[in-house]
């Protein structure tokens, strides 16, 4: 009964520790088939100081379909399946509006986390953002060096920001209640760092293309999560 009972809690202790020290990364790619469509350019003729930043034609950035034929731009995060709530990082997310386009186009916040939104030109901008469940606002910021702090309250796939003084200005933020979310980048790929095991549902945003949704279950070596988007 003694070899027993220590067997157990030796087993028990081993049990605790593995579950807590779990933890794994989904890694995935979005792969773009098809046809993509022609590249258009932003004509910033509007304001011409905008203009006058950029020596050369910028592109939009709707679709950006990577040279590796995989998609730029993609809002990929755990949808479902933490079961847990998650501080709010006191670190901000960075929007800049620098050469009259907004950096980063799409990126994630957590809602209740701070976004410092900065103007890096030499003239005025208005960001509008519109989310429907949290607060709107629309704030000018006429001088270089501005910059301000907002928060959304609750969770949104995804808010729109446009500028109410250059009408191509727009980017957009997914707000999600955990910190598992990734963008993918000009190879089309994205990790989520640090997932505790089990299964979730992981979903995939693009501005044009729309949504899509993987179940995925994470284990101590990882994960891969790879998306299919085709050209319409
Ligand atoms: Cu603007």
């Amino acid at each position: 009964m003694k070899i027993f009972n220590s067997a157990l809690m030796s087993f028990a202790v081993l049990s605790i520790s593995t579950v807590t020290m779990y933890a794994g990364d989904i890694a995935g790619k979005i792969s773009f088939d098809g046809k993509a469509p022609a590249v258009s350019q932003i004509k910033m003729n509007a304001d011409k100081q905008c203009l006058s930043m950029h020596p050369n034609p910028v592109n939009s950035e709707e679709v950006v379909v990577n040279g590796n034929g995989t998609l730029k731009n993609v809002f990929v995060y755990v949808k479902d399946g933490l079961n847990k709530k998650f501080d709010v990082p006191t670190t901000p997310v960075v929007l800049d509006q620098h050469g009259c386009q907004y950096t980063p186009h799409v990126f994630g916040v957590q809602a209740g986390q701070s976004i410092e939104i900065r103007n890096s030109d030499p003239l005025l901008h208005n960001i509008h953002a519109l989310p429907k469940n949290s607060p709107q606002f629309n704030n000018a910021q006429p001088l270089k060096g501005m910059k301000m702090t907002k928060k959304f309250d609750k969770p949104e796939i995804m808010v729109k920001f446009k500028c109410e003084v250059h009408n191509w200005m727009n980017c957009y933020a997914g707000v999600v209640d955990n910190p598992f979310y990734a963008v993918s980048d000009d190879k089309g790929t994205f990790t989520i760092k640090g997932l505790p095991a089990g299964t979730y549902t992981v979903e995939a945003w693009h501005e044009k293309y729309g949504t899509q949704q993987l179940k995925v279950t994470v284990s101590d070596k990882g994960a891969a999560a790879d998306f299919k988007y085709a050209g319409k």
